[in-house]
Formats: structure tokens, sequence, C-alpha cells
């Protein structure tokens, strides 16, 4: 086992530069600390940018940056100032920031921005792929670096990356309207596990995966031709005991060695014995909902006159992207409003809202959780917010309301606090009434199963779980890469091939030799491919036969004049050198008059779905529509079907986006046997990428040499990843 590699924008470092010395201080964020247990020691290297431009580092100073970061396990990346500004300020804070937090309106689209946001992606890379072996794994963190999974993995294929986002994943019709939004979706899929806070943001991703890239998603596994990627939740906790024990000591603490603001405090609550302290902490930043929360404290206000001069608000607003013009704009709404408020409600012994505008030590931050009677944190949309957690922790005798945005990804597991609309005022106002007024044992019971819950899930398990099933991932994509029709098992195939008395070959057609097409008649042989059948047709002692779903008259024209052997419509029809199409099966077709009306009452309800009438058979095609509704279509059209053939000799073959009805006794399998027993072969070969070729992968011999097109459960024993490898695979026949 290799070593970990982490990867984020920011290092879990401190720089401060005096006087040609250098100091490192480690961070002591929630993401340094959940990671402390996989970052550790000479095992593990944490990439990211220093803090510092280019610019800002003095003349000479890089070396020793890098020698004071080496002794944390860190390693920087270089940026200039013009990237720092496309990049971070830029494309991640004003293009993906706001669009995942669906402030569409706020999101700016700009080309150059993007340009800097791929430029410096690949810096990350680069970084991680100098450092890196194949048997490492590397773990990615967050919007920023949205590309850097697939530019390590075209360099690396074999290293095993996951990457976490922390932020919200918003649902398609949101995602769609981003330029780049394919790219961003295919630099995450360079990874093999894909984390997020809530099954809701999961469900997004893999919908815009579905919608956007087309690809196979079954349950939470997307199949790429090579690959396997999981996508899955895992809740990010907190360091539950470093708050738990801070504030244990801060109780102990005698009233002399209590801080300024603590002091203050404790002023306000002996002048005031039955005054509530509501808290509101974040950064400053509109997804958080600052100015929101304060019109609803108004609007409380109001709608409970009594709470005057009874309530406080506390407000922490940590500056935060102070660059940004819509950061900027909210700092004045806030200040406004808190003008305007405290203008409205102060009386002589009592300011409604006390605002700090600021960061404070860790010190303060758990004064104010332990002063405060509520928690209020009400973001319009927030990836998880520890602070709900943090508060919660610190509530050593388990009193205390949280109040809680239901938009926070949070909520999902704190259903014990009172959970509000941030935009329904009449709730919020009621909830802050029914915090006030909750007795101490209700505060206690719903604090005792939050504890409970936030001190076993804690951040260090949610660092844990997320490698186990990064490694898992690993290991279960190499079962299936196994299956690989690799170089090594190719030439043993071709030794068999080549040694053989006799040969008989089954090719599919459709997904097999051509790639799918909207429109089946464009889907039409190549040049290209002309050419590598008349060879291998025309091989001593080889029988091809092109073996399809399709109708004679389509295959006719394409193939009649080239004399290939073709069994087409599932086993209906069979053509030899050129011969006509003679039945191989005696197959009824009054049953299509009473399927056929069904089909039209599923095209008109399902947009982009049509029928495609075979001779035998009929198919109804669903692969332009929108992929969950065609697949939900589809299985309502199962049970249609199920129910009405009964008593008909038809079964129903579900196959790539198409579902077809024919009589039951043809099928690909029944097919290729009989041709098997004309003549003595030694060696079989079969090969398709749907469902109904799995009937020839089960009915060929255990002998035959079956090969299934595309990453997906089969019967077949090897597989290739497309098309383009099948005839790679065929050329190699006829070499
Ligand atoms: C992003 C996502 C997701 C805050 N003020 C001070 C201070 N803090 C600490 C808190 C807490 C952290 O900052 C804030 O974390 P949040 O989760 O609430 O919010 P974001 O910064 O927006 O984080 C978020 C998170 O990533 C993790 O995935 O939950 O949804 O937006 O730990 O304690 N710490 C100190 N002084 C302060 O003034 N010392």
């Amino acid at each position: 086992m290799g070593k970990t590699i982490i990867i984020s924008n920011r290092l879990p470092v401190q720089l401060q530069i005096d006087n040609n010395t250098i100091k490192a201080i480690p961070s002591v964020g929630g993401l340094a600390t959940g990671m402390k247990s996989v970052h550790q020691g000479g095992d593990s290297l944490w990439i990211g940018w220093s803090g510092l431009t280019d610019e800002e580092i003095p003349d000479g100073m890089s070396g020793k940056i890098d020698e004071a970061l080496a002794k944390h396990g860190s390693s920087k990346v270089n940026l200039t100032t013009d990237e720092v500004d496309g990049f971070y300020y830029g494309f991640s804070n004003r293009t993906i920031w706001p669009l995942f937090h669906y402030f569409l309106e706020y999101a700016e689209f700009e080309l150059e921005s993007w340009e800097t946001y791929k430029k410096v992606n690949q810096k990350f890379a680069d970084a991680i792929v100098a450092k890196a072996n194949e048997d490492d794994i590397v773990w990615v963190h967050d919007y920023q670096l949205m590309l850097v999974p697939q530019m390590v993995k075209e360099k690396l294929p074999d290293i095993s990356i996951g990457f976490f986002l922390h932020i919200p994943f918003p649902s398609y019709e949101i995602f769609r309207t981003l330029p780049w939004r394919k790219e961003i979706l295919q630099g995450l899929l360079g990874a093999d596990l894909v984390g997020f806070h809530t099954y809701d943001y999961e469900r997004h991703f893999l919908s815009s995966v579905k919608r956007l890239l087309g690809l196979e998603v079954s349950f939470n596994d997307i199949y790429l031709d090579d690959r396997i990627i999981k996508v899955d939740s895992f809740p990010m906790g907190i360091d539950y005991k470093k708050f738990s024990d801070a504030a244990k000591a801060h109780q102990q603490k005698a009233p002399e060695e209590h801080s300024e603001l603590q002091q203050r405090l404790d002023a306000h609550k002996e002048s005031t014995p039955d005054a509530k302290f509501l808290l509101s902490i974040d950064r400053l930043d509109y997804s958080k909902g600052i100015a929101k929360r304060l019109n609803a404290f108004e609007y409380f206000l109001n709608k409970y006159p009594q709470y005057k001069e009874k309530v406080r608000l506390i407000i922490l607003a940590v500056p935060s992207r102070s660059n940004v013009p819509q950061y900027q704009l909210l700092k004045r709404e806030v200040d406004e409003l808190v003008g305007r408020i405290n203008g409205e409600f102060s009386t002589v012994s009592w300011t409604p809202i006390w605002y700090f505008y600021r960061s404070m030590p860790f010190e303060n931050l758990i004064d104010l959780y332990t002063s405060s009677d509520i928690a209020w944190l009400t973001p319009i949309r927030d990836g998880m917010n520890l602070v709900a957690k943090e508060y919660i922790a610190t509530r050593t005798d388990k009193t205390g309301v949280l109040i809680l945005s239901e938009m926070a990804g949070s909520a999902n597991e704190m259903n014990e606090s009172l959970l509000i609309n941030p935009n329904n005022f009449e709730q919020i106002a009621d909830a802050i009434n029914q915090a006030i007024t909750m007795p101490i044992e209700e505060q206690q019971e719903r604090n005792d199963i939050l504890q409970k819950r936030l001190e076993r899930y804690n951040v260090e398990k949610w660092a844990n779980d997320f490698m186990t099933s990064l490694k898992n991932q690993k290991e279960k994509s190499h079962a299936y890469v196994s299956k690989k029709l690799t170089d090594q098992l190719l030439n043993s195939v071709l030794k068999e091939y080549t040694t053989a008395k006799r040969r008989l070959l089954f090719i599919d057609y459709d997904g097999t030799l051509a790639a799918f097409h909207n429109d089946p008649q464009k889907a039409s042989p190549d040049e290209e491919l002309y050419e590598l059948l008349d060879k291998i047709s025309s091989q001593e002692n080889t029988d091809m036969f092109l073996i399809s779903g399709r109708d004679k008259e389509t295959f006719t024209k394409w193939f009649l004049l080239k004399k290939y052997n073709m069994i087409v419509e599932h086993g209906v029809w069979l053509s030899k050198n050129g011969g006509d199409f003679s039945m191989l099966e005696n197959v009824k077709k009054d049953w299509m008059e009473k399927i056929q009306p069904v089909l039209e009452s599923f095209v008109d309800r399902t947009p982009g779905s049509f029928i495609e009438e075979k001779n035998y058979s009929l198919a109804w095609h669903y692969r332009k529509t929108d992929p969950d509704f065609g697949q939900k279509r589809a299985s309502e059209l199962n049970t249609v079907l199920t129910s009405l053939i009964a008593n008909d000799d038809l079964s129903v073959l579900n196959g790539n986006k198409v579902m077809e009805i024919k009589s039951s006794n043809v099928n690909k399998g029944r097919a290729a046997m009989r041709m098997f027993g004309e003549a003595d072969y030694d060696f079989v070969f079969a090969i398709g990428d749907d469902w109904t070729d799995e009937f020839m992968f089960q009915e060929l011999p255990e002998s035959a040499v079956t090969v299934k097109v595309g990453l997906q459960k089969t019967q077949a024993k090897y597989y290739v990843d497309g098309t383009k490898d099948v005839r790679k695979l065929l050329k190699r026949f006829v070499e």
C-alpha cells in the first residue's frame, strides 16, 4: 500500500513570515482536524496553495517555505495573483459557488475565468503526478478542484482517486445552465469514488451524469468503458471531543479567568436573568441567509412584542471573500439592517442585536456556544453546516435549542432540532417562541439524541469511512477489469484461432460493429467495416455470421451483395452466401395487432420514444427519451405486456434502451446453436453488447470465446470497452 495524498485549495497550515524567518502553524479548521487520522506522518502528503501568491513570496524564500511545509507533511502549489483571481475569486466563487447554492442570478459565466480554472486545476494535478505512485491513494477536496481527478487519472490510470464535495450539488435543472457542465462532470468522473454530504446531492449528481453524459447508472454505480465509479453520501461530522472538552474546561474556569467577551456576557445575564441569547454564526456569505435572518428577527419582535428587552441576537459574521462584489454588497446590506433594527427597537437598557464582523479565536467561539440559549442557523442553502453540530457538542448539560434551516445538509441528521424553512417568517417567529418556552427536560431529551449521534459519527469516522469505501471500490473495479480482454488474453485467443481447423463466428451489429445512433437507419456500415468483414468472411475454414435483431430488409440492403451469412430478427431469418432469406423458425405474427396499439399509447405518452416494426417482432425504442422517465415507462410497459401476453407464446426482451416483443421460440442463442450443429467446429466465437446477445453467451458450448461489449453484468467470458475495440479485436483475426 502506498501513501495517501490529500489535496485541497488551501493547505492545513498558515504561513507567517517575519524578517526572513518562516513559521508554518497548523490550522485548526474542521477539515484539517478530520483528516488528522488520514494525514499521518510520512505516509501522507497534503498538497495545496499556501495562501501566498508568487508575488507575495519574498525573493529567495520559496525554498524555505517548502522546507517549513515539509515538516507538516505539506507541499505547496505556486499560484500567481492573476491565477488566484481567475480560479478562486473568479470561477470558483463567482460561478460555481452561486450556481451550486441555487443563486443563479449571481452566477457569472466568464470564459476567461473558466480557462484559468482549467489551468490551475492542471497545476494541482501536475503537482500530484510529480509526487505520486500508482499504488498511492489520492483524496481531492471540494469545488475548486473538480477537474483534478480526471487530469490525474489520465496520467496515472491505476491510481485510486476519491473526490469529496463540501457544498451542495444542485439539481440537474440548475446544473445544466453551466456552459462547461460536461467538462465538470467528466473531471469528477476521473475519481473512483465521488462523495457528497447528503443523498439529495448524490442523486442530483447521478441525474446530471445520466442526462448530460448518457452514462449507464445502476443504483449508485456509474459504468464507464473501463471502470466503475461509486457515488455515495458521507455526512461530515465534527471533532466532537474537542468541542465538548473545551466546553467542560470552560465551565470549570473561575469568573476571573473568563475572557473579556465572556465577562460581558456574564454581566448581561446577571442584570437580566430571564433574558435569552440567540446566536447566529456564519461566514458572511449570501448562502447563509444572514440578511433574511435579520428581517425574520424584526418580524419576530413585531409578532411577539412581549420578548422586547428579553431577547438578544448575537451575530458573528466572519469576513469572507471580500474581493467578490456580491460579498461587498451583502456586507453593506447587513450593516444597514443591523443599524435599522437596532435603531427601531433599542431602549436605554437594551440593544436587540450585537453584531460582530470579524473572526474570533476558538476560545471566544466556545464562550458564545456555551452562553447562548438558542442557536439560530438558517442558511438558504448550505452543504452541511458544522456550526449547528458544534453548538450541540458544547451543551454539556444538554440544555439549549437549535433552530436549523431545512436547507442545510445537517438538517438530515438533526431531526430533533427545530427545523424551519428560512423563507417562512411566520414559522421562524413561532419556532423562536417555541425555543424560548421549551421546557428544560424537552431540550435535554432532544439534545441527548443529537449528541449521541454526533459523538458516534464524528469527523474521524467520516474520514475513515470515506477511505475504506475508496479502497473497497478499487478492489471491486479490479474484479471487473480482470475479465477485460487484455492483450495477453487476446494473444491466447488468437493462438486458438489460428490453430483451429474450423471456425464459427457470431457477430452482433448494433452497439458491437456500429455505434448507436438515435435513428437506427443512420447506423449504416462504413467502408472500413465492409473491408474488415470481407477479410474475415473470406478466410478459409471460417463461417462468419452477422447476427442481429434488425429486420431482413435493412440487412439485405446493407450486406446481401457482400454474401455474408446473416441471421436477423433475433433468429427468424437466415441467409447464407448471398442467398435469399429463408425462415429459420416458424413464427406467428397475428399477435401484433393486439400489441401495436399498446405500444402506440406508450409512444404518445413518452416523448422521444418510437416503434420499430419488424416482420416478426415489434420494438419500442426509448434511447432518445429522458433517461429516468424512459426507464420508468419501460418498467410500466413491462408490467402491462406481461399480463397481456400471458397466454401467447411471446416474450419481451429488454435490450439496450429498447424493449422488443417477439415469439418465445426465437432467440439468438437458439439460432446460433442450430448453426453450431451443422459442422464440426473447434473454435466458436460470439460478440455482442446487449441482453439479446446473452442468449448466445449462455447457450454456446463452454469452450466458446464469448465477448461482451461494454462493462455490464454478463454471462460472457470477457468484455471489451466499446465498438472501436471490437474492430481492433476483429482486425487481429485477419492480420
Ligand atoms: C463549507 C460548506 C460545510 C466560524 N466562525 C469562526 C470559526 N468558525 C468555524 C466554525 C466551523 C466552520 O468555521 C464553518 O463551517 P460551516 O460548515 O458552518 O461552513 P463553511 O465555512 O461554509 O464550510 C459547509 C463545510 O464546508 C464542511 O464540509 O459544512 O456547508 O459551506 O467549524 O466553528 N472558527 C473560529 N472563529 C470564528 O470566528 N475559530
